[in-house]
């Protein structure tokens, strides 16, 4: 066995090592992998869940935005913080527990398919992730953070095959 506390080539670069599922309830959950502390990883943060942004319910939120569900593409509908004066900023956090107005990381501009990937530098630690809202009793689902072996960028899943089949909102 190779300890992964002082060696980091016990995975093959590039390779989902973890898929951490993060609910969109106020908990926050705890990677079971620790990330090695200074190393670059690649987190990959997918999926949607039901925030109460838009009525009826429905799936209206990804890992840094509300949208618009049946309009997906209008960015016009996209929003990363509650309304009003709360200012607080939507999204899944990373080692960030407090819900406030800057929430950490910045996963990206509003992707309509929802996927976002980003560089992390490891900790020495186990990420905690947590979903920031301003209410969370009207929360429904989780979303899936995957963990990736460092030393090479994760293969894009939107066009890993070719697969062209891609149109955005399907109505
Ligand atoms: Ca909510």
């Amino acid at each position: 066995m190779v300890d992964p506390k002082t060696c980091g080539c016990v995975c093959v670069p590039g390779s989902l090592i973890e898929s951490v599922t993060v609910p969109c309830a106020r908990t926050p959950v705890v990677s079971s992998t620790t990330l090695l502390a200074g190393v670059p990883y690649y987190l990959r943060a997918s999926g949607t869940c039901t925030i109460g942004f838009v009525r009826p319910y429905a799936p209206d939120a990804d890992a840094e935005y509300a949208f618009t569900p049946s309009d997906p593409t209008n960015l016009g509908g996209v929003t990363d913080r509650c309304p009003g004066s709360s200012g607080i900023e939507l999204g899944i956090g990373i080692d960030d527990p407090v819900i406030d107005g800057t929430k950490t990381p910045k996963w990206g501009p509003y992707d309509p398919t929802h996927v976002y990937t980003i560089a992390f530098t490891g900790k020495g630690a186990p990420i905690t992730l947590n979903y920031h809202d301003c209410v969370h009793r009207d929360n429904v689902g989780s979303m899936t953070v995957d963990v990736f072996c460092p030393g090479a960028r994760p293969s894009d899943p939107s066009d890993s095959d070719g697969d062209s089949d891609k149109e955005g909102a399907s109505g």
